[in-house]
């Protein structure tokens, strides 16, 4: 298969046809100053990524294509041989680099690759231009002084989605991190990649934001339940289920909240009254200072642990770790000062 590919993509450049893709791969674009260690990063994502991969590497040196291909195989550990590995030299090649790109990436969709990396060093337009193809554009920088100055004025934190900190083991990186998340507002994940440390989560990262945008995917979100605080749940269930004539669908306690619970049906969504058990738990403190009423809206998201990953990284408060609520069901809440005055419970779309 590899070889067909590697002829298929030979004959692409003396003017071969490209055939239509089923399902079109990931691409990810690792890009970043020299030496940040981009190569070493795909190495530690070729160790967790399942499925067909294949890497892309722009060589802007090389006027051969594959010319770096046996360092860079060399360096890539992880690389089993079901791992298409290909350099493409973005000088001495007529009709640029894009083009060229183009039609690599859309074989590789065609041969069925789940996930393609392209390593690019991030300088020059020809970069530039390749970057864009990417689903995902990923920035590697360091904790190294300069770094990131350097990436700045290359243009590149502008082309980025996601920035990864690697070598997070070198001095200044909690620095760093912050100082990157202020400036660019793009969620950070750390690695120490020559470890293999952090390419987990950094992947779970790029594909919560390469899903952003995408319709289709977001089906799975959905107003789960409106939780209103209310001083007694008997009291309150003689309107909601005796006047309004809503269905109760369970009652439960749930002790680590402190509060009585009652689940009421309301078409696809369901409302939920919160009697404090005490009043020092967090619904009790909030009766006492607002009065009964509106508490939280609780959404349910379709790939909890990713969006948990993304909101750390974003900077998001979260009130707690994720824990297990009513129903069995994972949960998290996000501070009203982060979801625009709103205390925000995700709750995790799946059956337990
Ligand atoms: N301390 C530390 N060193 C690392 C880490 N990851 C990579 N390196 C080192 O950084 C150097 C550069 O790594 P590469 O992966 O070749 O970097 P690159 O960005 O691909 O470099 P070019 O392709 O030449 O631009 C190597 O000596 C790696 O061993 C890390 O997490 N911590
Ligand atoms: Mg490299």
């Amino acid at each position: 298969m590899s070889r067909d590919l590697a002829r298929a993509i030979t004959a692409l450049e003396s003017g071969g046809a490209v055939p239509a893709a089923a399902r079109p791969s990931l691409v990810i674009g690792i890009t970043g100053p020299p030496g940040a260690g981009k190569s070493t990063v795909i190495d530690a994502m070729l160790g967790v990524l399942e499925g067909r991969v294949a890497v892309l590497a722009v060589d802007p040196s090389s006027p051969f294509t594959g010319g770096a291909l046996l360092g860079d195989r060399v360096r890539m550990n992880n690389a089993g041989p079901d791992v298409f590995i290909r350099s493409l030299a973005s000088r001495g090649h007529g009709g640029g680099l894009a083009p060229r790109m183009r039609d690599v990436l859309s074989l590789l969709s065609a041969h069925g690759y789940e996930t393609v990396l392209v390593e690019t060093v991030g300088v020059g337009q020809e970069e530039m231009d390749v970057t864009s193809l990417a689903d995902v554009t990923a920035v590697v920088l360091t904790p190294a002084g300069g770094d990131s100055v350097q990436a700045e004025k290359a243009g590149l934190l502008e082309a980025a989605d996601v920035l990864i900190l690697n070598k997070a083991d070198l001095a200044g990186a909690d620095r760093v991190e912050q100082e990157l998340h202020e400036a660019t507002g793009l969620p950070v994940a750390r690695m120490v990649a020559k470890d293999g440390i952090g390419a987990r989560e950094a992947l779970e990262l790029i594909r919560t934001v390469s899903r952003r945008g995408r319709p289709g995917v977001l089906a799975g979100f959905a107003i789960d339940h409106l939780g209103i605080a209310v001083v007694s749940l008997a009291e309150s269930l003689l309107f909601y289920e005796g006047v309004l004539g809503m269905r109760v669908a369970h009652r439960e306690t749930v002790a680590h909240e402190g509060v009585h619970v009652a689940m009421l049906d309301a078409g696809g969504s369901r409302v939920e009254l919160l009697e404090a058990m005490s009043a020092e738990s967090a619904v009790g403190k909030f009766i006492a200072k607002r009065g009964p009423g509106i508490h939280h809206v609780a959404l349910r998201v379709p790939d909890f642990a990713a969006t948990i990953a993304t909101l750390k990284s974003s900077g998001a408060r979260l009130l707690s770790e994720p824990r297990i609520g009513a129903g069995g069901h994972r949960y998290v809440f996000i501070h009203p000062a982060s979801a625009g005055g709103v205390l925000l419970e995700l709750i995790a779309h799946e059956h337990p």
